[in-house]
């Protein structure tokens, strides 16, 4: 019987380790006016932990998700509404796939749409998440789109023409009140191609490529250490 070997760090370290690095990264960008854009999911958790050790040195944070946005209250960060916002350094957030090129699969968590927004107010994207999110070519993971829910079986069959396999998130509505429909079986060879397809597609609200705009810089973790993408 093949022993589980167990993985010699954990993929929680990973995550805060990569938290850590994008803490490294921004520090000297911190000021009193300064916002930052924070994402959602586990890594971004992580680095919502360490950011709170900084809080007096930035004017606040924008948030992707009302997930976050608890979370930096609850730590005393500040949190904006964008509204409010003209331009941030960066973002920081966490993919559920990354290419070479960084483009990435998001929306796991359900918080594309958000994250899309606030990613695209940010001077620069920069992705943090444990090396086992970077690959050859995307869409092992399935394509979440955030859809309209009168348009959710409109929208399957645009995606099923396009090869998809679409699934409803049973139970799950988002932030924006809406509905998310998970896609595998997707031959993603142009993901920018792919992004903009579903972009024009009636109903969808937002798609889970960040191609058209992919992260500037990558922070992967790894047993060797932080691997730097860009
Ligand atoms: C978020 O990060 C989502 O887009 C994506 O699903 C998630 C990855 O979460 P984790 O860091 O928990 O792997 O931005």
């Amino acid at each position: 019987m093949s022993e589980a070997t167990s993985p010699r760090v954990s993929a929680q370290t990973l995550k805060q380790q990569a938290a850590a690095a994008a803490i490294e990264l921004i520090e000297p960008l911190l000021a009193e006016g300064v916002v930052i854009g924070v994402g959602t999911g586990s890594t971004a958790d992580c680095f919502i932990d360490q950011l709170a050790v900084l809080k007096n040195r930035f004017r606040g944070t924008v948030a992707s998700s009302e997930r976050s946005a608890q979370r930096l209250q609850a730590a005393g960060i500040a949190v904006l509404d964008l509204n409010d916002v003209t331009s941030m350094p960066v973002y920081v957030d966490g993919a559920d796939e990354i290419d070479a090129n960084l483009c990435m699969i998001k929306g796991g968590g359900g918080a594309l749409t958000r994250e899309k927004i606030v990613a695209s107010v940010a001077q620069r994207f920069v992705c943090i998440a444990d090396d086992s999110k970077l690959v050859q070519r995307l869409g092992a993971f399935p394509l979440p789109l955030e859809v309209i829910p009168m348009a959710r079986q409109s929208v399957a069959r645009r995606l099923q023409a396009y090869g998809g396999k679409p699934v409803l998130r049973e139970g799950f509505v988002t932030d924006n009140g809406n509905c998310i429909l998970d896609v595998s079986g997707l031959n993603i060879v142009s993901p920018a191609e792919l992004e903009s397809a579903c972009n024009n597609i009636p109903g969808v609200v937002c798609c889970g490529l960040f191609a058209l705009a992919p992260a500037r810089i990558a922070l992967l973790a790894g047993e060797n250490g932080i691997q730097r993408l860009g």
